[in-house]
């Protein structure tokens, strides 16, 4: 929509349709956007941003009736801000991601496949062994910096080790990542987003020829997708594209996942004292901690045809933004939201979505999580912040690039 049509749309609204004049990809609301977050939740169920041109989802109710209605909210419109109907895709679309049912449900299958319980249990020991590794040399080192020394450091050695892609040239999976969650937001007058493909040519052919048979190892989570073209159930093409599936989305996750946790800890000892105490509460405390510092922050969905939404008209394309981050602190549905407490019930949390798009790799994102924290969890007796963590601009994912901090022994 171009700027005239959608203050046009915006004049044409009912009166009674809150609408938001702040712009949700503005550096400073991606720094502090949990005031934001209340904000929209308050003015009501559904609200219009003017700036962009679309809805926006803020509370739990609302955020998991979009995401679990995939025929009238569907992704294959791109779950960014773009829209694909009317605009050139960034890149090509994911199989699964950008799919809806039925092309969706046959691409995440062998997805699932190469992660499966079985798959993983193959990687188990050597995802423990790596743990022991980093927390060694933290521990050697006393200083750290949470989030290069241990929230990218590990699952950047783990995770292209698991998928079976050699050692060299890991950076560009990070590079990578960020293109694509930053392509979440708008493209155009966006500085975080130009930031971040300024090599987006060279950082893409690296990643395509990374996706290519000949770069995986036997026995890995790629290789095993190409099992399913040997079998004819995927071409070439495909297995190729499902392997930039794992690439884009299994590292800048999990980075953020790990780094928001220790970041959690180190600004309430008092929690990571319970952790250290009983170790068992690991998986729990991860639950809670990307509940309350949710890695993907929002993602859209598109309406397929003029439908309502909790009494409000919803237009045929019109986009949706669905905010997990604010569904997983709205007080309608959590006591106390704001407070990070690893004894909670964190279940049901949105962090991973929900319905048929829920995150297929967040049981590579708990076995990292409950190696490293759990390791942590065993040995460390406390942490202690050495310094203002620093937060990064990013369209999509919430994520330190620095967490200092000090880790007591135990
Ligand atoms: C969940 C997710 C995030 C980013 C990229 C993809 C998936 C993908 O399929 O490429």
């Amino acid at each position: 929509m171009s700027d005239a049509a959608i203050l046009e749309r915006s004049q044409a609204l009912p009166q009674n349709i809150p609408q938001m004049d702040f712009d949700p990809y503005d550096v400073e609301v991606l720094k502090n956007p949990y005031p934001y977050h209340e904000m929209m939740r308050e003015a009501g169920s559904v609200v219009w941003i003017r700036k962009y041109g679309c809805w926006a989802v803020t509370r739990y109710e609302e955020v998991r009736t979009v995401l679990n209605d995939y025929q009238t909210y569907v992704s294959s419109a791109g779950v960014g801000y773009a829209n694909f109907r009317t605009e050139e895709p960034f890149r090509p679309p994911s199989l699964v991601l950008e799919a809806d049912p039925p092309a969706h449900t046959r691409a995440r299958k062998p997805l699932a496949a190469a992660i499966s319980n079985k798959a993983l249990a193959q990687h188990q020991e050597e995802f423990t062994k790596q743990a022991k590794v980093y927390v060694d040399r933290a521990l050697e080192m006393g200083e750290i910096d949470g989030s290069r020394d241990l929230a990218v450091a590990y699952p950047l050695k783990v995770f292209p080790d698991a998928v079976g892609l050699a050692p060299d040239g890991r950076e560009t999976l990070l590079d990578y990542g960020n293109i694509v969650f930053n392509a979440i937001g708008p493209h155009k007058d966006n500085a975080v987003f130009a930031d971040a493909t300024k090599n987006a040519a060279a950082v893409t052919e690296w990643i395509m020829a990374h996706c290519a048979r000949e770069a995986l190892s036997p026995g890995g989570f790629g290789m095993s997708i190409y099992e399913f073209a040997d079998r004819g159930e995927l071409t070439e093409d495909e297995a190729g594209m499902l392997v930039r599936s794992l690439l884009s989305a299994g590292v800048d996750t999990t980075v953020s996942g790990i780094g928001n946790a220790l970041y959690l800890f180190s600004k309430n000892p008092d929690q990571w004292a319970k952790l250290h105490e009983d170790p068992s509460l690991t998986r729990h405390a991860f639950e809670e901690a990307i509940r309350l510092e949710s890695p993907v922050q929002a993602f859209f969905r598109t309406a397929s045809k003029d439908t309502e939404l909790s009494g409000v008209k919803i237009n045929a394309w019109d986009k949706v933004m669905c905010y997990y981050a604010s569904a997983n602190r709205d007080p309608r549905r959590w006591e106390n939201p704001d407070k990070f407490d690893i004894t909670r019930n964190a279940q049901g949390h949105l962090a991973f979505g929900t319905g048929v798009h829920r995150c297929v790799g967040r049981v590579v994102a708990w076995v990292e999580a409950d190696a490293l924290l759990g390791e942590l969890a065993r040995r460390v007796k406390a942490i202690e912040p050495t310094g203002e963590p620093v937060l990064r601009a990013q369209n999509a994912i919430r994520v330190f690039d620095s967490i200092p901090m000090r880790l007591i022994p135990a």
